[in-house]
């Protein structure tokens, strides 16, 4: 995947393999998505049914012959399938097809790396590309593999290439681990200083698209990017945010945006971006921004809080902000406009709005006031209803 943004996109086939499991994307929407992020252009996509994945190629032979007819067919470059593939399912099927062949875990990788702007997020992309290169080196070097004469012949040029890169890409995971490892302390000691007074922090969250940028500068009045994009935020940004009353009693508090969730996000990217996602850990509130328009929206709840868990976020208290109000069609609209919705067991508050024209967020100031102002100011939240 090469394409820079002034080449045409790269034309690409969308390959999705239903293993009976819940949540499989019939559309190809998403991974559609992703592709038009990375700088790739669908051409055709094409869907199919397994009991369980083929060791070598993921799909059965047969299957390969018709990606391979129908990427010809609509002159695809690439072909790219939603579910992760092992090494070697990709190195075989590059063979078989004849063409370059991507998973999701490496288009989403690509999207972050394309993306990152700060000193730490290149950092932490660059690790999970390093985490990734590592499983999958064998396949740079196999033609000095074939060269040393067939399986189960020991050294040999190949053997000791590889176990060169291997030590050079093992070295250069550890001083990346470092230099991050560096970064992080800086921030924490920036943290301790900021958290010396009684300072309430709040972190937005949720599904990559959801409006979280666009909710941000909303409420601060900052310009962070927001875009019609997947993964649009890498690094976190935080701004003061004045909650306050028309008597000018209030405080200001600390909002930060930063990068959004998806669906399988690999695990190699959640680890080289603990840092950033613990930042979600360490709020006082959650933010959770849900794109209500998005008729996939329980799905992507429940993948935010998956992500919150395994970062050990989800014991923050949340309030949920159903967001995009003004493209909910009539019928759909919420009766109320604040509420509480169960998710998980838990009961949420929940208030809907639009970031985009502005509706709906003087309540959702309320709710922030009433969460992070001291008690004594409970009166006069509620007495704005
Ligand atoms: N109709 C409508 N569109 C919105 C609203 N809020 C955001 N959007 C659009 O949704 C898209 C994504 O918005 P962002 O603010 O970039 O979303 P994000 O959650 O920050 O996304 P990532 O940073 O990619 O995780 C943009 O095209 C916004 O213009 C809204 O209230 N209504
Ligand atoms: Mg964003």
């Amino acid at each position: 995947m090469s394409p820079s943004p002034s080449d045409a996109p790269t034309p690409a086939l969308l390959v999705g393999v239903d293993f009976g499991l819940p949540h499989f994307d019939l559309a190809l929407a998403e991974l559609a998505e992703l592709a038009r992020t990375a700088g790739l252009h669908p051409v055709a996509r094409l869907t199919c049914k397994r009991q369980a994945p083929d060791a070598a190629l993921f799909v059965g032979s047969g299957k390969a012959e018709e990606i391979k007819a129908l990427a010809e067919q609509h002159g695809a470059r690439e072909v790219l399938f939603d579910q992760a593939l092992s090494p070697a399912q990709q190195r075989n099927l590059e063979r078989a097809l004849g063409l370059p062949v991507y998973d999701r875990t490496l288009v989403i990788l690509e999207i972050f790396a394309q993306r990152a702007r700060s000193h730490e997020g290149k950092l932490q992309v660059e690790l999970a590309r390093l985490q990734y290169l590592s499983t999958r080196l064998v396949r740079r070097w196999s033609h000095l593999e074939r060269q040393r004469g067939g399986i189960g012949a020991r050294g040999g040029p190949g053997e000791t290439q590889i176990e060169l890169d291997r030590r050079m890409i093992g070295e250069a995971m550890r001083r990346t681990k470092d230099r991050l490892e560096q970064v992080k302390r800086q921030r924490h000691t920036q943290r301790r200083r900021r958290d010396s007074g009684s300072h309430f922090g709040i972190s937005l969250v949720g599904y990559t698209n959801a409006g979280k940028s666009t909710l941000f500068n909303a409420l601060v009045k900052a310009r962070a990017y927001a875009a019609d994009q997947l993964f649009a935020t890498l690094d976190t940004t935080t701004r003061q945010l004045y909650l306050g009353d028309a008597q000018g009693r209030g405080r200001s508090v600390s909002l930060s945006d930063t990068v959004g969730f998806i669906r399988d996000l690999p695990h190699g990217l959640i680890d080289a971006f603990q840092a950033t996602l613990q930042e979600a850990a360490q709020a006082d509130l959650l933010l959770h921004v849900v794109d209500a328009a998005n008729a996939d929206f329980p799905e992507q709840i429940e993948q935010v809080m998956r992500v919150l868990k395994e970062i050990g976020a989800d014991q923050v208290p949340q309030l949920m902000v159903f967001n995009k109000l003004d493209a909910i069609p009539p019928e759909r609209r919420p009766i109320q406009a604040h509420d509480h919705t169960l998710v998980a067991g838990r009961t949420i508050e929940r208030v809907f709005v639009s970031a985009q024209s502005g509706e709906g967020l003087p309540l959702l100031r309320q709710a922030l006031a009433r969460r992070a102002l001291p008690a004594s100011f409970e009166n006069w939240a509620q007495s704005e209803h």
